[in-house]
């Protein structure tokens, strides 16, 4: 770890309190362990492992909906904490845990940018059930919801601007209800589903995506991505909770994570959802380095204007 002159700072948010498996809690520390740090250095990223965030308690099993949205509300308001004081001089790499931990990443990041950021959603999911409305009881799918401001305050109350629907997108959705879609159709936010990508090819509606959430004139905010991995095909990436047939070819959405680098407004990366315990073989923890490389490597204007202001170590020359 190379303190003040590392760029990318890699949190982990451990919580699997949102999911039906608690599998998940222990992804970051998986994901440490696997080496990410040292891939991502060996690509000439200044990365460091800060913190990994854990909840305090899990809630004991038959806890009504009520206690676990307060305990979920608990996670995501410590981590915002966190992600809102980040210094400056840092880009953040959020890596889950469920993806419950998503309200507490972008209202996080909403206050340290100083306004709602633009978001691409890529899931195989729409989680945009409220505790009104979903059929599982499952809180990992309500947090994109409760980023838009809906549903129980505990969870749409977490300090911090809510997200713009018409700046927010979906990719990759294959699997929902009718009233997250009910809900997001009302709010209209853009939904690019897999019958979009399959007709239109990845990169098309990616950069779609990309435009919807770097739009608008109040940009102050900048844009976000939020990758639950189980948007992925489950024959390639199979470490999931909530694994659904026929998703996102994982070296397609690699090859289009490289836009990223040239985006200057790129305010932070999330990824969820990951199993360790089926993953004997390290696929997904390589996945996960491979998206994060992908995104973040060299020539990232966001890292090279982070470098110049705030300079860095281990960097590699460009
Ligand atoms: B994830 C589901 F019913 N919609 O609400 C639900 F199909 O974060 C799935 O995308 C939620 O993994 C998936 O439980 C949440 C279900
Ligand atoms: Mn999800
Ligand atoms: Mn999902
Ligand atoms: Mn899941």
């Amino acid at each position: 770890p190379s303190g003040p002159h590392s760029l990318l700072k890699i949190i982990g948010a451990g919580s699997a309190l949102g999911a039906p498996h608690p599998g998940s809690a222990a992804g970051p520390d998986a994901l440490e362990a696997s080496g990410l740090v040292e891939r991502l250095q060996g690509l000439g990223i200044a990365a460091e492992w800060l913190e990994t965030l854990k909840p305090l308690a899990a809630p004991p099993d038959g806890t009504d909906m009520a206690g676990r949205l307060a305990a979920n509300a608990e996670f995501a308001r410590r981590l915002a904490d966190h992600l809102a004081a980040l210094d400056p001089g840092s880009f953040p790499l959020v890596l889950g845990g469920d993806h419950a931990v998503a309200v507490g990443t972008w209202r996080g990041l909403a206050r340290r940018a100083g306004g709602a950021p633009g978001l691409v959603w890529i899931d195989a999911h729409l989680d945009s059930h409220t505790a009104g409305t979903t059929h599982s009881g499952n809180i990992h799918g309500m947090p994109l919801a409760a980023l838009l401001g809906e549903g129980d305050p505990a969870l749409a109350g977490i300090p911090g601007p809510r997200l713009d629907p018409a700046r927010t997108c979906i990719v990759g959705a294959r699997a929902w209800e009718p009233e997250e879609r009910a809900r997001l159709d009302r709010l209209g936010v853009r939904i690019f589903d897999m019958q979009q990508v399959r007709e239109r090819g990845l990169a098309a509606v990616f950069l779609d995506a990309l435009a919807i959430a770097r739009s608008g004139t109040g940009r102050e905010g900048g844009f976000g991505v939020s990758i639950d991995l189980d948007a992925l095909d489950p024959q390639a990436l199979p470490a999931v909770t909530c694994p659904e047939a026929g998703g996102i070819d994982p070296q397609a959405l690699a090859d289009l994570l490289l836009t990223l680098r040239g985006c200057g407004d790129f305010i932070g990366l999330e990824i969820v959802e990951y199993r360790p315990d089926l993953d004997p073989q390290g696929d997904g923890a390589r996945w996960v380095a491979e998206f994060a490389g992908a995104a973040l490597g060299p020539g990232s204007y966001r890292l090279r204007e982070k470098e110049r202001h705030y300079g860095a170590s281990n960097y590699a020359p460009l």
